[in-house]
């Protein structure tokens, strides 16, 4: 697996800047937002409100059972009275962030072609996007607030641009700050290596900078689209209130790695990371807890929650992780599961 390391080197190096600089012409953006910070004090009662409302606005293409919002407050880990800032400070994390043997504590990307699945019968790949928007409060149907785009295949820019056929998270929570999709009903099972990726938009700032922009997510996964599991992710920078825009840094997030893939005109292996960037996730990595999260490891999860990290208290520093100041939200492509089963 180590060529795979080598061949992300060119990702990382000298990644150690701020992407201040960055420009986000070539990104979709949605209108500028109040600083997330500014938004994660007490919750407002009427924030339950303001959220179904949203939903419900454009929701006849939606579907699923999280229509309550039943997923996002039954958790354990959830504040019953913050229903919309998920705060992961009592996350079920393991000590060590990297358990098993296929993952780098470093580089965090886990290899295509490990073997160390513990699932009883090794699913064959039958690699599928997710097909369907289950929830999405921020969908209006039109541009980047178009949920489809999340579903209706990867297109990818390359590693200097950010695709354009992406749904765009905000940071109000339970307004625009998160997307739920599923495959229809079908279960995500945990085979050898990765098992999903997710594909945002992020972009190298400048040719060989090492710097890139990133919109980054805090991924959670569900076996009924009601009990929430977040995939592990820590920040690792030594001083966590600063952001630095090196995607090592960032393990377990969705939307560090420029996309490659694009189903239109570089139809490469969307599990070949080389190729295809994106964001590589390995069920392997969730906590054997006795719970729900080695329940989904060893089992699957049929429906996955993208959070937009800026809205989600970083247990490290008891504050919403920090992101780029350029961040206005991620923008979601697509994700690709590998091991598909109805
Ligand atoms: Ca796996
Ligand atoms: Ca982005
Ligand atoms: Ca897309």
């Amino acid at each position: 697996m180590r060529h795979l390391w080598i061949g992300l080197a060119f990702f990382v190096i000298g990644a150690a800047g701020c992407g201040a600089s960055a420009s986000r012409d070539a990104s979709p953006n949605t209108p500028d937002l109040p600083d997330a910070a500014s938004e994660t004090g007490p919750a407002d009662p009427g924030q339950d409100e303001s959220a179904d409302s949203g939903e419900d606005a454009d929701g006849s293409d939606l579907e699923g059972p999280n229509e309550e919002h039943d997923g996002w407050v039954s958790t354990p880990d959830a504040h019953e009275d913050e229903p919309w800032l998920f705060d992961d400070t009592a996350l079920d994390a393991p000590d060590d962030p990297c358990p098993e043997a296929s993952c780098d504590p470093v580089s965090d990307i886990p290899s295509a072609t490990d073997t160390t699945a513990e699932t009883a019968a090794t699913p064959d790949p039958t690699p599928v996007a997710a097909t369907t928007v289950v929830d999405a409060p921020g969908n209006t149907g039109t541009g980047f607030a178009d949920a489809n785009r999340a579903v209706n295949g990867v297109r990818g820019a390359g590693l200097h641009a950010g695709s354009m056929d992406v749904f765009s998270l905000g940071y109000q929570e339970g307004v625009n700050n998160y997307l739920v999709l599923s495959w229809g009903g079908a279960m995500v099972r945990n085979g050898p290596g990765v098992d999903f990726v997710v594909f945002e938009n992020g972009f190298e700032v400048g040719s060989g900078s090492g710097t890139f922009f990133m919109d980054l997510m805090v991924v959670l996964l569900s076996r009924d689209g009601i009990t929430w599991v977040a995939f592990p992710h820590d920040y690792l920078a030594d001083d966590e209130t600063v952001y630095v825009a090196n995607p090592e840094l960032w393990s377990g997030f969705a939307g560090r790695f420029p996309v490659k893939y694009n189903v239109d005109t570089n139809p490469v292996d969307p599990f070949d990371h080389d190729a295809a960037g994106g964001d590589p996730f390995d069920l392997d990595r969730m906590p054997l807890d006795g719970g729900e999260a080695q329940a989904i490891r060893e089992g699957g999860f049929r429906y996955i929650k993208l959070v937009a990290a800026p809205t989600v208290v970083n247990p490290d520093t008891g504050a919403p992780f920090v992101r780029d100041p350029m961040s206005n939200g991620a923008d979601i492509d697509g994700v690709i599961g590998r091991y598909v089963e109805e």
